[in-house]
Protein backbone atom coordinates (compact mmCIF):
# COMPACT_ATOMS: atom_id res chain seq x y z
CA UNK A 1 0.00 0.00 0.00
CA UNK A 2 0.65 3.88 -0.71
CA UNK A 3 -0.42 6.82 0.07
CA UNK A 4 -0.99 10.04 -1.66
CA UNK A 5 -2.13 13.76 -0.70
CA UNK A 6 -5.50 15.13 -2.51
CA UNK A 7 -7.11 18.10 -1.86
CA UNK A 8 -10.70 18.85 -2.88
CA UNK A 9 -10.32 22.55 -3.94
CA UNK A 10 -12.20 25.60 -3.22
CA UNK A 11 -14.93 25.22 -6.45
CA UNK A 12 -15.73 21.77 -5.87
CA UNK A 13 -16.58 22.69 -1.93
CA UNK A 14 -18.17 25.62 -2.66
CA UNK A 15 -20.92 23.93 -4.92
CA UNK A 16 -21.73 21.12 -2.41
CA UNK A 17 -19.43 18.13 -4.12
CA UNK A 18 -16.83 17.13 -1.59
CA UNK A 19 -19.32 14.15 -0.44
CA UNK A 20 -19.77 13.07 -4.26
CA UNK A 21 -15.69 13.38 -4.67
CA UNK A 22 -15.08 11.78 -1.70
CA UNK A 23 -17.46 9.06 -3.15
CA UNK A 24 -15.94 8.76 -6.51
CA UNK A 25 -11.95 8.34 -4.78
CA UNK A 26 -13.55 5.43 -2.62
CA UNK A 27 -15.26 3.86 -5.18
CA UNK A 28 -12.10 3.74 -6.77
CA UNK A 29 -10.01 1.79 -4.50
CA UNK A 30 -8.73 4.15 -2.14
CA UNK A 31 -8.92 4.44 1.88
CA UNK A 32 -9.29 7.96 3.58
CA UNK A 33 -6.59 7.90 6.10
CA UNK A 34 -6.52 11.44 7.07
CA UNK A 35 -8.40 14.60 6.39
CA UNK A 36 -9.31 18.17 7.30
CA UNK A 37 -10.86 21.72 6.30
CA UNK A 38 -8.88 24.88 6.19
CA UNK A 39 -8.96 28.00 4.75
CA UNK A 40 -5.02 28.28 3.15
CA UNK A 41 -3.48 31.66 3.59
CA UNK A 42 -2.08 33.36 0.62
CA UNK A 43 1.21 32.17 2.41
CA UNK A 44 0.34 28.56 2.31
CA UNK A 45 -1.06 28.99 -0.96
CA UNK A 46 1.67 30.50 -2.30
CA UNK A 47 4.27 28.00 -0.50
CA UNK A 48 2.27 24.55 -1.48
CA UNK A 49 2.43 25.77 -5.03
CA UNK A 50 5.81 27.46 -5.26
CA UNK A 51 7.11 25.46 -8.20
CA UNK A 52 4.82 27.45 -9.99
CA UNK A 53 5.70 30.75 -9.09
CA UNK A 54 7.52 31.53 -12.23
CA UNK A 55 4.13 31.11 -14.50
CA UNK A 56 1.40 33.55 -15.68
CA UNK A 57 -1.21 31.88 -14.02
CA UNK A 58 0.45 31.41 -10.26
CA UNK A 59 -1.59 34.74 -8.74
CA UNK A 60 -4.75 33.79 -9.80
CA UNK A 61 -4.22 30.05 -8.46
CA UNK A 62 -3.49 31.65 -4.89
CA UNK A 63 -6.70 33.80 -5.26
CA UNK A 64 -8.80 30.67 -5.97
CA UNK A 65 -6.90 28.40 -3.77
CA UNK A 66 -7.53 31.07 -0.67
CA UNK A 67 -10.91 31.83 -1.84
CA UNK A 68 -12.65 29.41 -0.08
CA UNK A 69 -12.23 26.09 1.84
CA UNK A 70 -10.01 23.00 0.99
CA UNK A 71 -9.55 19.67 2.00
CA UNK A 72 -6.42 18.16 2.34
CA UNK A 73 -6.79 14.37 2.50
CA UNK A 74 -4.38 11.33 2.48
CA UNK A 75 -5.89 8.40 0.42
CA UNK A 76 -4.18 4.98 0.57
CA UNK A 77 -3.90 2.23 -2.27
CA UNK A 78 -1.96 0.11 -4.69
CA UNK A 79 0.20 2.51 -6.38
CA UNK A 80 -1.72 5.43 -5.18
CA UNK A 81 -0.14 8.46 -7.20
CA UNK A 82 -0.19 7.12 -10.19
CA UNK A 83 -3.51 4.90 -9.96
CA UNK A 84 -5.44 8.68 -7.98
CA UNK A 85 -3.68 10.60 -10.62
CA UNK A 86 -5.85 8.30 -13.54
CA UNK A 87 -9.13 8.96 -11.62
CA UNK A 88 -9.13 12.55 -11.07
CA UNK A 89 -7.91 13.16 -15.09
CA UNK A 90 -6.15 15.68 -16.52
CA UNK A 91 -5.54 19.33 -15.79
CA UNK A 92 -7.79 20.73 -17.92
CA UNK A 93 -11.64 19.01 -17.60
CA UNK A 94 -11.69 19.32 -21.29
CA UNK A 95 -8.73 17.12 -21.88
CA UNK A 96 -9.90 14.62 -18.92
CA UNK A 97 -11.13 11.35 -19.87
CA UNK A 98 -14.77 10.09 -19.59
CA UNK A 99 -15.42 9.34 -16.04
CA UNK A 100 -12.80 11.25 -14.47
CA UNK A 101 -13.26 13.47 -11.18
CA UNK A 102 -12.67 16.69 -13.38
CA UNK A 103 -14.42 15.83 -16.24
CA UNK A 104 -17.41 14.96 -13.90
CA UNK A 105 -17.33 18.29 -11.69
CA UNK A 106 -14.55 20.68 -12.73
CA UNK A 107 -15.49 24.34 -13.91
CA UNK A 108 -12.07 25.23 -15.16
CA UNK A 109 -8.58 24.44 -16.04
CA UNK A 110 -7.79 26.73 -12.78
CA UNK A 111 -10.96 25.82 -11.02
CA UNK A 112 -10.58 22.40 -11.15
CA UNK A 113 -11.84 20.59 -7.96
CA UNK A 114 -9.22 18.29 -7.05
CA UNK A 115 -5.49 18.28 -6.99
CA UNK A 116 -3.64 14.69 -6.43
CA UNK A 117 0.06 14.59 -6.12
CA UNK A 118 2.39 13.66 -9.13
CA UNK A 119 5.11 11.58 -7.71
CA UNK A 120 5.90 9.53 -4.67
CA UNK A 121 8.69 12.49 -3.40
CA UNK A 122 6.02 15.29 -3.61
CA UNK A 123 3.28 12.84 -1.75
CA UNK A 124 5.85 12.74 1.06
CA UNK A 125 6.45 16.80 1.23
CA UNK A 126 2.53 17.45 0.67
CA UNK A 127 1.26 15.13 3.26
CA UNK A 128 3.71 16.44 5.76
CA UNK A 129 2.93 19.71 4.76
CA UNK A 130 -0.77 19.54 5.99
CA UNK A 131 -0.70 16.52 8.18
CA UNK A 132 0.99 16.08 11.55
CA UNK A 133 2.63 12.64 12.38
CA UNK A 134 0.71 13.13 15.15
CA UNK A 135 -3.00 13.43 12.88
CA UNK A 136 -2.08 10.57 10.58
CA UNK A 137 -3.72 7.07 11.29
CA UNK A 138 -1.84 4.04 10.61
P1 LIG B 1 -2.13 19.10 -12.02
O1 LIG B 1 -0.90 18.33 -11.60
O2 LIG B 1 -3.01 18.37 -12.99
O3 LIG B 1 -2.90 19.65 -10.85
O4 LIG B 1 -1.61 20.36 -12.86
P2 LIG B 1 -0.34 21.32 -12.70
O5 LIG B 1 0.60 20.85 -11.65
O6 LIG B 1 0.20 21.56 -14.09
O7 LIG B 1 -1.01 22.69 -12.24
C1 LIG B 1 -1.33 22.92 -10.88
C2 LIG B 1 -2.54 23.78 -10.82
O8 LIG B 1 -2.28 25.02 -11.46
C3 LIG B 1 -3.76 23.22 -11.53
F1 LIG B 1 -4.45 22.35 -10.79
C4 LIG B 1 -4.54 24.45 -11.88
C5 LIG B 1 -3.47 25.50 -12.08
N1 LIG B 1 -3.21 25.78 -13.50
C6 LIG B 1 -3.84 26.87 -14.06
O9 LIG B 1 -4.61 27.56 -13.39
N2 LIG B 1 -3.59 27.16 -15.37
C7 LIG B 1 -2.76 26.40 -16.13
O10 LIG B 1 -2.56 26.72 -17.32
C8 LIG B 1 -2.12 25.29 -15.55
C9 LIG B 1 -2.38 25.00 -14.23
Amino acid sequence: MTQTLAIIKPDATGSGKAGQILAHVEAAGFTLKAARMIRMTRAHARSFYAVHSERPFYDSLVDFMTSGPCIPMVLEAPDAVARLREVIGATDPADAAEGTVRRLHAESKERNAIHASDSNENARREIAFFFPETDRIG
